[in-house]
Parts: C-alpha cells; structure tokens; sequence
C-alpha cells in the first residue's frame, strides 16, 4: 500500500495568539495562554497547531510586521515559553508550525534600518529601492516607481527622506519587502529557518510567499478606477523565479530533515495550475498552498457580494478537481483575514448551529487538510460593531479614512460593509466562558469581546453534545478513523444545485456520501442516499426525501 504524508489524515487549528487567551492581564494574549488551552485543543483532537506570528514586533499589522525573527515579543511572552509550548504540544502527539513572514520585515528591523541609512550600505539591495521616476521631482505626485497600490489602501511606495529614494511595501508602509533576487536575503531565511526547525518547530505557514518573486522590471498595473494608482498583482503573484526560490529554499532547510514536517503556502491569486507545480511532491516545494478563489467576494473584497453556495461550490469543486491526481489541497472557510464562516456562507441568526456544523461537515469531508480557526468551532460569529472606534485592523482602518475621508462614503455605509468582511471579525477574543471578558482575559481586551460570549463559548459547548464544538470532535475523528475521508477520491454530486452540496468520497470497497442542505428552507432530496448514517447535523436524517435547513448527512456504504 502507497504511502501517504502524515497530514493527509490531520486536522490544524489555527491560533492567532493576541486573541486566543491572556494569561498576564494585559489584555493581550500570549504564548502562555496558549500553553493552558493545549488540553482543549487535545480534546478537539487536533493534529497540529499553526500560530501566527509571535515574533519580536511594532505590531503595525499585529506581527505580520517582524523586526526580529529569532525572539518572541514581549507582549507574547519569552522564548522559553514558545519552547515549553512546542515541546508539550508534541507530548501531547501535537505538532506546532510556525507562521513565516519573508517577503517583507518591519521598518523596525535591524536589517532595514542599515539598508536606509545609506544607498551604498551593505544591505540596502535587501529591500526594493528605487530612484523616482523619470522626469519626476521625488516627493512630487506620480513620481513613485510604479502606480502600484497597496493592499492596505494609497500607494505601494515611500519616498525615504535620508536618501531620497523611494522603497516597496506591498502592505503597510512599515513592512518593507525584502528582496529575494539577492542570495543573501535567502541565505539569512534559511538560516532562520533551520535555526526554528532545531528549536523543534515542525515546519511553516508561509505568508504570502508567492509574492517573493516580482517581475525585476517592476512595470506599472493597470489603473484602478481611472484612479493614479495601479494594481500590482500582474508583476508580483507568482514571479518569473518563484519555484526556483522554493525549490532552493526546500533543498537548504528541509531535505534530510528526519521528522516529518508540514509546509503550507499562502498564496492570493494562485490558480490551480499554479498549485500543481507548487504541491507536486517530485518538485520539493510545497506540501500545500491556501488558494483564495472560494473566500474572494467580489472584484475587491471591499465590493463583497453575498456569499452564494453554488459559487463556493464550483470553487471548492474546480480545486478537488484541479488536484486530485497530482498536489494536495488545503480545506479552509477561515482564517484571522476572513470573516466568520457562519456569518459569511451561513446563517448566524436562527440556524447557527445547524449552518455552522453543516458547513463544517462540508469542508471536513472534502480530500485536503482541513484548517480550524480558533472559535470557528464554537461557531463564533462576526463582530457587531457599530464605531470605527471598535476596529483595530490597519487594512480596514486604513481603508475607512480612504473611503469615508478621501471618497467622501457615508460613514454608516462603510461601517456596514466592515460588519460584512473586515479582517477584526475574526480577531475579537476567543470566547471561553460567559463571563465579562469572556474567560479570555481579567483586563479589558485590546479589541471588545462579541457580546454573545454570554451563549457562544466554549465552556458551554462543551457540555452540549449537540454543540458545534463536540461536532467538529466527530469530524476530526472521522478523519482520524475512517481512510476514505483523508484519501478517498472525490466525485461531485447535483453540480447545478443552488442549495444541496452532495459529493463522493470513494477508497477500495467503501463509498462515502455527503448530503447537504446549504440553507435555510427545506429542501426536495432528489438524490437515492443510504447506507449507514455516520453523522447528521440539523435534523434527524431519516426523510428520503427532504433535507431540513442546514441538514447535512454523511453515509458510508462498504461493498464485499
Ligand atoms: O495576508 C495576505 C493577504 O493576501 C491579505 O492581504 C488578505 O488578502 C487580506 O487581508 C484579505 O482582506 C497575509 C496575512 O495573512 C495578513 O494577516 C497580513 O496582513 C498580510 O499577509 C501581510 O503580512
């Protein structure tokens, strides 16, 4: 029998530890709160833990803003407690993966900070420097390089007054992009890197890193909006040299590693070709990429249309597909960029447990690694605030100022949109218990705490069978127990069906069915299901020939 990696058949849960548990009462969580939940977590079942960035940090962009690669911040405890975390995570059989932001630092990095100084420093080809542009005074309008916009709203580059020159940041102006044409800036990631591996890490979660590769050209993008600024993607996604620097980058940390380790790569507008290349195990990349076709909303995420099943469904099924002979998929509805799950694709008023779990039933059963992000189980849902005073995110702060300052937007309607899709619906602290903070923290958390903490939480989830907590336990040990969830191939059902998303799952003698009903009314099953009933979520699994709102069901049928 073939094979198969370990992480075919695991689960990770994402932790973003400045909202998962305080364990010092500043209001902010830390590494040490994360070492009290690992019981829970071992509960859950959980195979592995990804947490992002704990790195010494400005926090301009909650510390996806590094400027030190080698030292936990402060505000998230010391190194000794991300090494007690490792090392009793995996007594625990757990793995910890480590969230690897390299294709920028912060402005705060020592090695920014000697590559401004001077435009004949040592270090200053380490990040994308460049004069004005031609014909341009520097400081002038237009003068930047390129008309590339930032992901986090105005311009792509700033013009450094010590040398007059202007510097690339894809993101916020304080997270500077390294770059990766110069051996050097690899050379000091792989040496980083090693260095996380022999403190015990078992492996990476790699921001954005099929950006690291830009066209050396750096040519303008096509206007957005009529406006000056362009967009930069068609010169930065997938660059001309982005395999070659993972296939190094694999060869100089991670061949002859002896424990098995898991490498996942975020990737914005990777399409399914591209994620061919990069999980193709001969290639030595990546073991998975998280591609963004199924959580874009709209022609920015700002213009986000409603979530519509029969979207999500052709993407998650052109992505089965796309991988199912070569390369692996990740299986994800969220992360600390996307809004809740239950709020974005289900129904998080009446049926929020039913959706919540029916969804999840959905997402569990495909073939890829599933990802769990914190309080997803719970079935948390979006932040209700109603105050640009509530939101602590720089893309969306950012973005509020352009909008209602510069476009002159009615603040109440942009407000309504954050409700919808900014970033801080996922950040709002984890909610353990009912009580005022919510058991995440003594002190008044850094962002407030959702209000339905007092009935969403883990505390009571836990002592409701029937909660979405003890369902998602069901599934991580389905996957655990049942081969055909993690390997089986996967055969899309009623491909045109606005409500029902129905899928095989087939390995040797045993047929997996999954039915579901993705909404809010009844609907006609016109589908011949049986076999025996391994799980049911929002009603009782018993009518042939209706599904209840938000019913899913999974059947295993064995032949021979
Ligand atoms: O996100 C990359 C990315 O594509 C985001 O800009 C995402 O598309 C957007 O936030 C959706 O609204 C990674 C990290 O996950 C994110 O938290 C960081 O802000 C960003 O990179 C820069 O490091």
């Amino acid at each position: 029998m073939a094979t198969h990696p370990w992480w075919t058949a695991a689960v990770v849960y994402q932790i973003y530890p400045r909202s998962f548990a305080d364990s010092d009462g500043d209001g902010i969580g830390d590494v040490p709160g994360v070492l009290t939940k690992l019981d829970y977590l071992a509960d859950l079942g959980v195979d592995v833990i990804w947490l992002s960035p704990i790195f010494t940090s400005p926090q301009d962009d909650n510390g996806y803003d590094i400027s030190d690669y080698r030292a936990v911040d402060p505000v998230f405890g010391k190194l000794a407690d991300l090494d007690r975390l490792i090392e009793q995570a995996h007594d625990r059989g757990m793995r910890i993966i480590l969230d690897l932001v390299v294709n920028h630092t912060s402005d705060e990095h020592p090695w920014f900070i000697e590559s401004r100084s001077s435009t004949d420093n040592p270090k200053r080809d380490w990040y994308w420097w460049r004069p004005a542009r031609d014909g341009y005074a520097a400081g002038s309008p237009g003068a930047e390089p390129t008309n590339w916009a930032s992901a986090f709203s105005g311009p792509a580059w700033d013009l450094d007054e010590t040398t007059g020159e202007y510097y690339l940041h894809l993101f916020s102006r304080k997270q500077p992009d390294l770059n990766w044409e110069n051996p050097a800036v690899r050379q000091a990631v792989y040496s980083m890197m090693r260095w996380w591996l022999d403190r015990g890490a078992d492996g990476f979660r790699m921001d954005v890193i099929n950006l690291i590769s830009k066209d050396p050209s750096l040519p303008d993008g096509p206007p957005i909006g009529g406006g000056p600024l362009g967009v930069a993607w068609e010169a930065v996604v997938c660059g001309p040299r982005i395999h070659e620097f993972l296939q190094e980058m694999h060869a100089e940390v991670f061949a002859g590693r002896p424990a098995p380790l898991l490498n996942v790569g975020e990737m914005p507008l990777a399409t399914i070709q591209d994620a061919v290349l990069f999980t193709d195990p001969a290639r030595r990349e990546l073991d998975m990429v998280f591609q963004f076709d199924h959580v874009t909303m709209g022609p920015t995420k700002w213009d986000a249309r409603p979530a519509k099943i029969a979207d999500l469904k052709a993407s998650l099924g052109r992505w089965q597909e796309g991988l199912a002979k070569i390369g692996w998929n990740s299986l994800y509805l969220s992360n600390h960029d996307q809004p809740r799950p239950v709020s974005h694709f289900g129904d998080d008023g009446r049926y929020r447990v039913e959706s919540s779990t029916a969804l999840a039933t959905v997402l569990h059963l495909h073939r890829g690694t599933p990802y769990v992000y914190q309080g997803d189980e719970l079935g948390m849902t979006n932040a209700p605030f109603t105050s640009i005073d509530d939101y602590r995110d720089i893309e969306t702060l950012n973005h509020y100022a352009y909008d209602v300052g510069v476009r002159g937007q009615q603040p109440d309607r942009v407000l309504a949109d954050l409700r919808k899709v900014s970033r801080d619906n996922a950040r709002t602290p984890m909610q353990w218990d009912s009580s005022p903070h919510a058991g995440f923290s003594t002190a008044t958390p850094w962002i407030p705490v959702n209000p339905n903490h007092v009935e969403i939480n883990a505390e009571t989830a836990m002592a409701d069978t029937g909660s979405v907590w003890h369902h998602y336990r069901r599934l991580i040990e389905l996957r655990h127990t049942e081969r055909a969830v993690a390997l089986g191939d996967f055969t899309m059902l009623l491909p045109d069906h606005p409500h029902i998303y129905a899928f095989t799952r087939q390995l040797d003698d045993v047929t997996l069915t999954v039915v579901a009903n993705l909404s809010s009314s009844t609907v006609e099953l016109d589908l011949a299901v049986g076999g025996e009933l391994l799980l049911v979520t929002g009603g009782v699994g018993t009518d042939s020939t209706h599904l209840k709102p938000w019913e899913a069901r999974i059947y295993r049928r064995a032949v021979g």
